[in-house]
Formats: C-alpha cells, sequence, structure tokens
C-alpha cells in the first residue's frame, strides 16, 4: 500500500467539514487506494465537538483513515502536509460590520500563513473556503513569503457547479454535457457566471439555448443568490454542497480534469486586467498535479464590465485588510 498523504482540515467542528471530513476520509479527494491523515485545526473552545466527530470518523472504520491529528495549533496541523482546505473562519456576529469582519479574518489568515511557511511542504496544495475566501487566500499568500503562491486557491467551485445545475436543467441535458463554463470573481454576490465560452455537444450554449435575457436576468442572479435562498429555505447555509465543491476542487487539483474547464480563485498574473496578486476566480484546465490558466480569451463589453465589477470589489476587501499585514 502508499504511504498516507496528510491534509489539513480546518473549521474541524464546523457544518461543513461534518461533511467533509467524511468524504476526505472515504478517498473522494485521493482515490480509492490512497490513504489519509486527517490533520483537524479548531480553536481551543470547538476541540471537544471536534472529537466527537472523530469518534463518529472510527465508527466509520473507514479503511483508508491512517491517523487522525486534533489541534488548535496551525503549526501542528500543518506540518509535513501535502494539502489543506481551510475551512474555518470568523463567522458574522450581530452588529459586526463588514471592514471589523474582514480584519478578523485577516488576523487568523496572517497567523496561518506565517505557520504554513514555516512547516507544510513546499508542493502542498492549498484550498481556502473560510469567506471572505479570496481575500483570506490573498492575505495567506502574503504572510507565506517561502511557500509558492500558486499553491495557494480559493473556493469559487461551488459557485461554478450551482451554475452548472442550472444551465443544465434549462437545457434539459446531463451537467457533464455542458462544458467550458466558467465563474470569475469574488465568491460574493458579484462573482460573474460567465457562459460566453460554454458548449453543449461541441456548440455554442448561449446559441442552443437562445435566451440572452434569461441568462442575464434569470441565471446570473439565481447563481449569484443561491446561497441567500438555501439559508432561507434551510434556515442553515450550504454545508452538504460546499463541502462537495471543496472536494471537486481539490480532487481535480490533484487528479486533473480532462480537458474540460474549471473555476478556482487563483493569484493572478495580471491577466485578464486582474491586478497582479489578487485571488480571483478564473477558468483553469487541471492538468494531474497541477493546474494552468486558460489564456487569451477575448472579453465582449458585458463581460468585460462584469468581470470589472467584481475586480473593484476584490481590491476593496484587499484595501480594508491591508494594514493588518504591517
Ligand atoms: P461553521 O460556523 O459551522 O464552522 C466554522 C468552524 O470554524 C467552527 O468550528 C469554528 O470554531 C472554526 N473556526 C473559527 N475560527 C477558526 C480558526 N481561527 N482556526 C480554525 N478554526 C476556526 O461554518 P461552516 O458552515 O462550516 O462554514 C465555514 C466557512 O465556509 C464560513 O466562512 C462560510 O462563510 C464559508 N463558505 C464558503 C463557501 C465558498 O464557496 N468559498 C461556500 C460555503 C460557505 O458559506
Amino acid at each position: 500500500t502508499k504511504p498516507p498523504v496528510r491534509i489539513a482540515i480546518s473549521g474541524a467542528a464546523g457544518q461543513i467539514c461534518y461533511s467533509l471530513l467524511f468524504r476526505v476520509a472515504q478517498g473522494d479527494v485521493f482515490g480509492p487506494d490512497q490513504p489519509v491523515i486527517l490533520q483537524l485545526l479548531d480553536v481551543p473552545q470547538a476541540l471537544d465537538a471536534v472529537r466527537g466527530v472523530v469518534m463518529e470518523l472510527e465508527d466509520c472504520a473507514f479503511p483508508l483513515l491512517a491517523d487522525v491529528i486534533i489541534t488548535d495549533d496551525p503549526k501542528v496541523a500543518f506540518k509535513d502536509i501535502d494539502a489543506a482546505m481551510l475551512v474555518g473562519s470568523r463567522p458574522r456576529s450581530k452588529g459586526m460590520e463588514r471592514r471589523d469582519l474582514l480584519a478578523a479574518n485577516a488576523a487568523i489568515f496572517k497567523t496561518q500563513g506565517a505557520a504554513l511557511d514555516a512547516v507544510a511542504k513546499r508542493d502542498a496544495k492549498i484550498l481556502v473556503v473560510g469567506n471572505p475566501a479570496n481575500t483570506n487566500a490573498w492575505i495567506l499568500a502574503q504572510s507565506a513569503p517561502g511557500f509558492p503562491a500558486k499553491n495557494i486557491t480559493s473556493m469559487i467551485r461551488l459557485d461554478h457547479n450551482r451554475a452548472q445545475g442550472q444551465l443544465a436543467a434549462k437545457a434539459g441535458v446531463g451537467v457533464d454535457a455542458i462544458t467550458k463554463l466558467v465563474v470569475w470573481g469574488n465568491h460574493s454576490p458579484t462573482m460573474f457566471a460567465d457562459w460566453g465560452n460554454a458548449e453543449l455537444d461541441g456548440q455554442k450554449l448561449a446559441d442552443r439555448i437562445g435566451d440572452e435575457a434569461w441568462y442575464r436576468e434569470t441565471l446570473i442572479p439565481t447563481v449569484a443568490q443561491r446561497g441567500t435562498a438555501i439559508i432561507e429555505a434551510r434556515s442553515a447555509s450550504s454545508a452538504a454542497s460546499a463541502a462537495n465543491a471543496a472536494i471537486d476542487h481539490l480532487r481535480d487539483w490533484v487528479h486533473g480534469a480532462g480537458d474540460n474547464w474549471v473555476s478556482m480563485g487563483v493569484v493572478s498574473d495580471g491577466s485578464y486586467g486582474i491586478p497582479q496578486g489578487l485571488v480571483c476566480g478564473v477558468p483553469v484546465h487541471c492538468t494531474s498535479g497541477g493546474y494552468v490558466r486558460i489564456e487569451g480569451l477575448t472579453l465582449d463589453p458585458f463581460q468585460r464590465t462584469m468581470l470589472d465589477r467584481t475586480i473593484a470589489e476584490l481590491v476593496d476587501e484587499r484595501e480594508a485588510v491591508i494594514d493588518i499585514l504591517k
């Protein structure tokens, strides 16, 4: 058998992890023949709850689960990791301003960035899920100068999967039939679900659906507001679908995703007018163990406007937290 891989997962006592941990332990990210060690991180007051979840993991008797570490110290959690899913973050409490929320999370990801830099393997694949995910990933990268920035990513895959599901339903096809969909930008209501390059059976999806007004006035806002709709219906935020998207993101990055494109928040190289260094959702092609940006797409005025709007929000968020780095 293969030696186990080590994956750190933060926010282990939370609701996303209540789905995520079991799927990682089952082999959904690294594959059915790859043992895993879970290195679980949460805050001190949540560790009892983490222990309870770990009892349940034990009770699943997962053959691939080689070991579980429980800690409140990022340096223990990130030691020698091959991958991390950073789900834990500070939620907005009653009356908390957006700026204070950004600052509280920036402080968390600054500490975690330093720990990552100190103890993680240089080729570890990092996925930030905890919100504000893009800006948290930006802080993490800034705080880990010795760690390759290209290995720090944020999750926009839930938005991508949401758009894929809605478009497939509209076209009356299975989700796999739709390719080259992109969700650009911030994981927030400014995200831009872009069907400009999307294809269905090798034809332009836009031509096949043939309803530009539906796309602009229904699809884009439905995807952007899906999280809110789920909270209203369930009285709790999306958890199983968020865990599933995190699994998809990391599994594709580890194993590749064939010819298809997926959307990932990655550190910008300046292309598409996205300021260098900003962590922004873009289309990528996952090769086995890596990803390559899809370059050279031409954006029409509508696409440009939508992308600029979400970039502007990311720039604002960066401005709000930049002082934390000093
Ligand atoms: P929960 O509030 O259920 O769980 C969060 C967990 O994080 C708690 O156990 C908490 O103790 C822990 N935590 C807080 N600070 C921590 C720290 N400094 N180190 C380690 N752990 C810490 O939230 P849940 O529903 O699981 O959601 C987790 C995060 O995912 C939230 O920030 C949420 O907004 C975000 N989401 C991001 C999505 C994305 O697409 N990027 C989609 C789903 C989700 O909304």
